[in-house]
C-alpha cells in the first residue's frame, strides 16, 4: 500500500513522515526547492503475525508494507496550469490513499491566522483543479475524436462520465464523493484522479493540546476520515528508547505508536483485511481488499495457486489461539474447505490446495 503525504507548507509533513517512518528526513521552515519526496517502507506490525511466528515456531515473519510518500508543500510551488504535468502529481497519482496534515500549531514562521479548516478548504479546491484541467483536456480530445467520426461505445461512455466529473468538478465537489457504477469507475481508471483517491486527515496538533481539539475534529469528521496526531512530539519519541518512549507516551495518553494508529486508520479508510498462510520457513501476512475470493487471494500469493486452485484449508487466527494448537483445532472440527468463491474474512489463515 502506498500513502501520499500531502498538505501545504509546513504543515509538518516531513515531521509526520519521520514520526511514521522512523527516518530522519530534513526538516525545514523555509520552502524546499528539493522536487524528489521522501520515500519510506515501513512494516505494518500485525501482533497476530509475531503470535504465529511463535505459535508455529518460525524465525522469519514477513509484515504487509506501507509506502509514505512525503512531497513538498505543492501549492507554493506549482502554478495552477503546470499542476498536470508536474512531477508531483504524477507521483501522487501512484500512492492508493492520500493524507493530508493539517497544521494545528502556531509558530512564528506563519503570517496567516491558525485555521485547519481553511486549509483543508485550500487543499481540497488544489485537488478538485488539478482534476479538472485533466478532466477538461480529456473532453476536447474526445471532442476531437467524434469529430473525426469515430463514436463507438466505450468513448461515448467515457464522455458521460467525463462530462458528469466536470460538472461535479465545476461545483466543487471531489470525484471520490461521486457515485459511479462499475463500467464507469473503468471508463476512467487510467486518469488517476486526485480528488477521487480516498483521502483522510492527519490533524498535527501541537503537545500542549493534543487531545482537547474534540468539536473540531468532529466538524472535519462531517466530511472526512480524521486522526490526530501531535507531530513533532512523535517524532521526537523515536530517539529515546522504548522504556522512556511508552512513559512519555503514557503522559500524553497516547496509546500506540503513530504508525500503528495510522495503519489501522488506513485499513479501514481502504477497506483492506489481512489473511496469513503459515509456509515450510515463514509465517506471511497478505492485504486484500475486504470481499476478496479465496480463488483471488490465492493469487496473492502464486499465479499458479489461482489458476489450479481446488480448495482453501482455512480457519481463523482466534479460533486457533481458542484451540491452543493446529491440532487441537483440528479435533474440535474447526478446520474448514472452503471453495473458490469463500469471501476472505481478516484473520483467516489459508493453506491453498492447488494443481496446475
Ligand atoms: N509545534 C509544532 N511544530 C511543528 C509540528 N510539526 C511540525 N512543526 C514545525 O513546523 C515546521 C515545518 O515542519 P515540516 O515537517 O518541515 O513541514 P513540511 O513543510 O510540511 O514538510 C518545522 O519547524 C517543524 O518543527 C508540530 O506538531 N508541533
Ligand atoms: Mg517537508
Amino acid at each position: 500500500m502506498k500513502i501520499g503525504i500531502i498538505g501545504l507548507k509546513n504543515s509538518g509533513k516531513t515531521t509526520v513522515f519521520n514520526a511514521l517512518t522512523g527516518l530522519n528526513a530534513e526538516i525545514t521552515t523555509y520552502t524546499s526547492t528539493k522536487a524528489e519526496p521522501n520515500l519510506g517502507i515501513v512494516e505494518v506490525i500485525d501482533d497476530r503475525l509475531t503470535k504465529l511466528a511463535e505459535m508455529y515456531e518460525q524465525e522469519k515473519a514477513v509484515y504487509a508494507h506501507i509506502e509514505f510518500m512525503d512531497f513538498i508543500g505543492f501549492s507554493e510551488h506549482i502554478t495552477e496550469s503546470e499542476i498536470f504535468s508536474s512531477s508531483f502529481m504524477t507521483l501522487a497519482k501512484t500512492a492508493d490513499a492520500i493524507a493530508v496534515v493539517v497544521r494545528n500549531f502556531e509558530s512564528d514562521i506563519f503570517t496567516d491566522t491558525l485555521s485547519p479548516i481553511r486549509d483543508i478548504e485550500t487543499i481540497e479546491s488544489e485537488l478538485i483543479i488539478s482534476d479538472f484541467i485533466i478532466a477538461e483536456k480529456r473532453l476536447e480530445k474526445i471532442e476531437l475524436s467524434k469529430k473525426r467520426g469515430i463514436k463507438d461505445a466505450q468513448l461515448l461512455l467515457e464522455e458521460k462520465v467525463i462530462r458528469k466529473a466536470i460538472e461535479n468538478l465545476n461545483n466543487s465537489i471531489p470525484l471520490r464523493d461521486l457515485s459511479l457504477n462499475n463500467e464507469e469507475e473503468m471508463a476512467i481508471r487510467g486518469f488517476q484522479f486526485i480528488s477521487q483517491k480516498p483521502v483522510m486527515i492527519i490533524l498535527n496538533s501541537k503537545e500542549s493540546n493534543f487531545h482537547q481539539n474534540e468539536s473540531l475534529i468532529q466538524e472535519i469528521g462531517r466530511k472526512y476520515k480524521v486522526i490526530e496526531f501531535a507531530g513533532k512530539f512523535e517524532m521526537e519519541l523515536n530517539n529515546l528508547s522504548t522504556e522512556e518512549a511508552v512513559e512519555f507516551m503514557e503522559d500524553m495518553n497516547i496509546k500506540e505508536s503513530a504508525r500503528k494508529r495510522l495503519t489501522k486508520f488506513a485499513y479501514e479508510l481502504l477497506g483492506y483485511i489481512s489473511f496469513f498462510t503459515v509456509g515450510k520457513d515463514e509465517v506471511r501476512a497478505w492485504t486484500i481488499i475486504r470481499g476478496t475470493e479465496a480463488v483471488e487471494a490465492a493469487g496473492k500469493i502464486h499465479t499458479d495457486m489461482e489458476r489450479g486452485f481446488i480448495r482453501a484449508e482455512c480457519f481463523t487466527f482466534d479460533e486457533l489461539i481458542e484451540a491452543g494448537s493446529e491440532k487441537h483445532l483440528r479435533e474440535k472440527g474447526f478446520f474448514r474447505l472452503e471453495g473458490k468463491k469463500y469471501i476472505v474474512k481478516d484473520g483467516d489463515l489459508l493453506k491453498i490446495r492447488f494443481n496446475v
